[in-house]
């Protein structure tokens, strides 16, 4: 049995890793989390109650454990990373429109943060996996076919798709100048459960939800290439196991490529929502496309959830059953939307 680092464990996407991870691999598994308003303890219910409560909670009992701590504190990662074997690396700002208005806590987690650990992982040899995004390629233009690819040039648009870009380059530049052991995926909007209802989805499902239109920026013409959360985690799981050290790889899941304003259209359909136009988001990306052919040709990964409307269905199911879980921050990030008019 080894033991996995998992920073930022307790986001949306980190938090449902947690939950695969355990059910694929016999690590122990160590998550590390500032628990920044997108970090919730709540995520992990149920996983670290062994660890609480002993022997009797079967055979995961122990193996979760929860260190709050920041990725940019070099002193713990070193103390984190020295008894890890595998270090995956989710802990990020992670939403566009506040690194529009707070672009300095991107820099500080994603560039500074991701420093940190890279150098624990230099001192300590454990193999890291580096969680990236699509958006370091730029945006592509509409009515197009093409896709980005692994060696795409990076383009940056935001303050947060420049740090995530920043951050895969001192990862790469970590492997070939030093020699560290490390693997990147670079991915796809991801949606499914736990995610904050600041993104797209869950906003548009949680606006309904409390009696307010889903918000639409712009004309919603622009396309995102979306990707269940546990497909993004299926993926990554496959590259822990199979990657070649040094490598990139593009995850997506082939789905449609649909319009922000068919998805709206879609979640609407699902809740008997409406929706309206509200300002744009400066700067708005248009269109995001995975090749993700090399993750499928050499590592045999496939995705489960082909059916964008079966996803939604089962995500806004969930938003549903959850009105714990989100309805005490909902009515705070509307506020800020609001201040910029969206
Ligand atoms: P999230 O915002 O839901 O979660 C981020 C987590 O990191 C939170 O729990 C937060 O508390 C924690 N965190 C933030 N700063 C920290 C710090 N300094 N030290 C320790 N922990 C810190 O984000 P997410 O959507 O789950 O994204 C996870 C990763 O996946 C990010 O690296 C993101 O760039 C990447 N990614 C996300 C998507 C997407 O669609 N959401 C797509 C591709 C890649
Ligand atoms: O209320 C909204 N209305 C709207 O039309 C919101 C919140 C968003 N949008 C649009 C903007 C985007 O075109 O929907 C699209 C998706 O928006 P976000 O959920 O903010 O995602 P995006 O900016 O595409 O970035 C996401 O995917 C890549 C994640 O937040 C990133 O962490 C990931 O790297």
């Amino acid at each position: 049995m080894g033991e996995m680092l998992v920073t930022g464990g307790a986001g949306f996407i980190g938090s449902n890793f947690v939950r695969m991870a355990l059910a694929h691999t016999d690590d122990r598994i160590v998550v590390v989390d500032k628990l920044t308003y997108a970090g919730n303890r709540a995520n992990l219910a149920g996983l670290e109650q062994g660890l609480e409560h002993g022997r009797e909670q079967g055979p995961k009992q122990g193996r979760v454990e929860f260190v709050r701590g920041d990725i940019a504190d070099a002193e713990l990662m070193d103390r984190l990373v020295a008894s890890a074997d595998t270090v995956v690396h989710f802990a990020a700002e992670s939403h566009n429109d506040n690194s529009l208005r707070d672009p300095g806590a991107f820099v500080h987690t994603n560039v500074v943060g991701t420093y940190a650990l890279l150098e624990a992982v230099r001192a300590h040899g454990a193999r890291l996996h580096h969680i990236s995004t699509d958006e370091v390629f730029g945006d592509l233009p509409l009515g197009t076919d093409e896709r980005f690819t692994e060696s795409t040039p990076y383009n940056p648009s935001s303050p947060y798709s420049a740090t995530k870009a920043g951050s895969d380059h001192l990862v790469r530049a970590w492997v070939r100048s030093f020699g560290i052991n490390a693997t990147i995926s670079n991915c796809s909007n991801n949606y499914g459960p736990y995610q904050h209802v600041e993104k797209f989805i869950p906003r548009q499902i949680t606006n309904i939800l409390t009696g307010r239109p889903a918000k639409l920026y712009g004309s919603g013409a622009q396309v995102r290439d979306w990707i269940h959360v546990d497909d993004h985690n299926s993926a990554v799981l496959a590259i822990l196991e199979h990657g070649t050290p040094g490598e990139t790889y593009n995850i997506g899941a082939d789905q449609a490529a649909v319009s922000n304003k068919e998805v709206v259209e879609l979640i609407c359909e699902l809740t008997g929502g409406t929706y309206e136009h509200v300002a744009d988001r400066p700067g708005h990306d248009l269109r995001y496309a995975m090749d993700a052919s090399k993750l499928r040709r050499e590592l045999g990964w496939r995705p489960r959830y082909t059916d964008l409307r079966e996803g939604l269905a089962q995500t806004v199911a969930w938003y549903r059953e959850h009105v714990r879980w989100w309805e005490g921050v909902k009515d705070g990030v509307e506020k800020q939307y609001a201040q910029s008019g969206q």
